[in-house]
């Protein structure tokens, strides 16, 4: 997709919109779909449904209505020996692929300064930076997503090759919430806005000289207000 704000686009396979309506996006219905298909271990489904989610809606209702419900019904309460750990899986590679589509799809508007979004040393866990980069691609910015595990100076290096508007930088778990990672990302003065995102920062919510926002609309607006600024 170019420039400007996404639309949505028209359903997968050109399906009849009466079928596809049987998937009432936007309502807990869809995170049920998703979270049986995921336990059918059927990755045709889970990004059926996706797909016609994120066509039909914004990511960000996609998100919080469907993905994060099916993710915690699929991650936080199946018993791991009954499949559960595979359903998990592949919940997150389909999950992965679908909003993919959505963000590398869009091009960075012409004169638009880099935006990138990354997760900390260690950190595994990337799904929110996908829905993070689909959501801009949603309100027509580009980002570059580094993805997973990077250390405090490859984003520092990275940063001084693109000089960005902002680095978002994602930590699951405490684990790896370094505050010292995101203190010279910032005072290296090369990041731009320094956003941090997620519960590994918890324990390092002061002096780090980054800003910590708390939802996906969040630091879509944190973003949103580092490339404002003149
Ligand atoms: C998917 C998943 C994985 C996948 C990740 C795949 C991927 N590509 O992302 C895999 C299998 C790799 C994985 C691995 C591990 N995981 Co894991 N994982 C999960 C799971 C099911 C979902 C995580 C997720 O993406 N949640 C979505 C996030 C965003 O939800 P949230 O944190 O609730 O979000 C809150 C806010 O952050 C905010 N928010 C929501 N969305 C967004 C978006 C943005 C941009 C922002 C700013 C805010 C925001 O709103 C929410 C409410 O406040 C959770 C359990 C669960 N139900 O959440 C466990 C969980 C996070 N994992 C856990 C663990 C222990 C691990 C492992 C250590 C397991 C292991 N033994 O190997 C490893 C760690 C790997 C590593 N080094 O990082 C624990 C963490 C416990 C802790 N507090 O430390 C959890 C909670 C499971 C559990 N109950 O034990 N995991």
């Amino acid at each position: 997709m170019g420039q400007g704000t996404r639309v949505p686009r028209p359903r997968p396979g050109g399906e009849p919109a009466a079928a596809a309506g049987a998937f009432l996006p936007g309502t807990r219905l869809d995170a049920r779909r998703l979270a049986h298909a995921a336990m059918a271990l059927d990755d045709r489904q889970i990004l059926t449904v996706l797909r016609v989610c994120l066509a039909c809606d914004e990511t960000q209702v996609t998100w919080e209505d469907v993905i994060l419900p099916a993710l915690a019904a699929i991650g936080g309460h199946t018993p791991r020996a009954c499949g559960g750990l595979a359903a998990e899986h592949l919940l997150c590679s389909c999950t992965s692929a679908a909003l993919t589509e959505v963000w590398a799809g869009f091009t960075r508007p012409g004169g638009q300064p880099p935006v990138l979004v990354c997760a900390a040393a260690g950190e595994q866990h990337t799904l929110p930076l996908h829905a993070l980069a689909a959501s801009l691609a949603d309100a027509g910015i580009g980002c570059s997503v580094l993805g997973a595990d990077l250390p405090g100076a490859a984003i520092q290096a990275a940063a001084a090759r693109l000089r960005p508007a902002a680095v978002f930088v994602w930590s699951q778990t405490p684990a790896t919430g370094d505050p010292a990672a995101l203190a010279g990302l910032a005072a290296s003065g090369l990041a731009g806005r320094v956003i941090a995102g997620g519960r590994g920062w918890r324990s390092a919510r002061e002096a780090t000289g980054a800003e910590h926002v708390g939802a996906l609309a969040d630091a879509v607006s944190a973003v949103q207000a580092a490339l404002a600024r003149p």
